[in-house]
């Protein structure tokens, strides 16, 4: 996919702030520090127009960016960081639970997890929840470069069977670092946004993805 145009738009705190076009709308979620917003910056080839950070946590609200004039991507509050307070994480919960219900704009979520670890106690959830309510989801599984390309069958498979995915679910194993996983990763979200006047730029990819 070509991103001829990348802004961000707002860090929205209320539904009253998310935006009103109607665009489709991609969501990511997973822990801090997982690669939500690097990936965002690799999807869009950009070094630092979502903001990354070695300091877990920084990214509290609902985070917009318009890409081309075709959808958004919503980057989420990490889960799972300890060092927020329980009211904090419970309003952050409330509002994430609040806009994945009921969000009519959401196509898909890309839930992200580390592929070095296997998937924690709140991976598990979240994936179970999303799963339960019947939402569009993609499993991806960052820092693919962290691991030597030998050992990376073995991670791909202890990441799905901790989440109990099935053949035919979506699953992309990434890296921000490479690009590894990029053209692959957009042909699921422009299929799921209904972006139609995109042909994918990797046609064998295809194939794979409908497995
Ligand atoms: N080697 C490698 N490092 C990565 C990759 N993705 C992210 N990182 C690093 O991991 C750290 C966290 O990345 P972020 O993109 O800020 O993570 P985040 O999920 O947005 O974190 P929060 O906004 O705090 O929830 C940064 O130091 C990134 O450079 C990757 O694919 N490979
Ligand atoms: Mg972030």
């Amino acid at each position: 996919m070509k991103v001829n145009q990348s802004e961000f738009i707002i860090s929205a705190v209320r539904p009253e702030q998310y935006p009103e076009d109607g665009l489709p709308e991609i969501a990511l979620a997973g822990r801090s520090n997982v690669g939500k917003s690097s990936l965002i910056n690799r999807l869009i080839s950009r070094k630092n127009l979502a903001r990354t950070s070695s300091t877990p946590g920084k990214t509290q609200q609902l985070n917009y960016y318009k890409i081309n004039q075709d959808l958004y991507f919503v980057d989420f509050p990490g889960y799972g960081y300890a060092k927020v307070s329980k009211e904090q994480r419970f309003a952050w919960g409330k509002m994430m639970e609040k806009y994945l219900l009921q969000r009519k704009e959401l196509k898909l979520v890309m839930q992200m997890v580390d592929i070095r670890h296997e998937p924690s106690k709140d991976d598990k959830l979240m994936n179970e929840w999303l799963r339960h309510h019947g939402l569009p989801l993609v499993v991806v599984a960052t820092k693919l470069d962290k691991i030597p390309k030998t050992r990376r069958p073995k991670h791909i498979k202890i990441i799905k069977e901790g989440l109990g995915l099935r053949s035919g679910d979506l699953f992309v194993a990434f890296s921000s670092e490479e690009g590894i996983g990029k053209e692959e990763l957009w042909e699921i979200i422009s299929r799921h946004a209904a972006v139609g006047k995109y042909a994918p730029e990797a046609p064998e990819l295809e194939e794979n993805n409908e497995a």
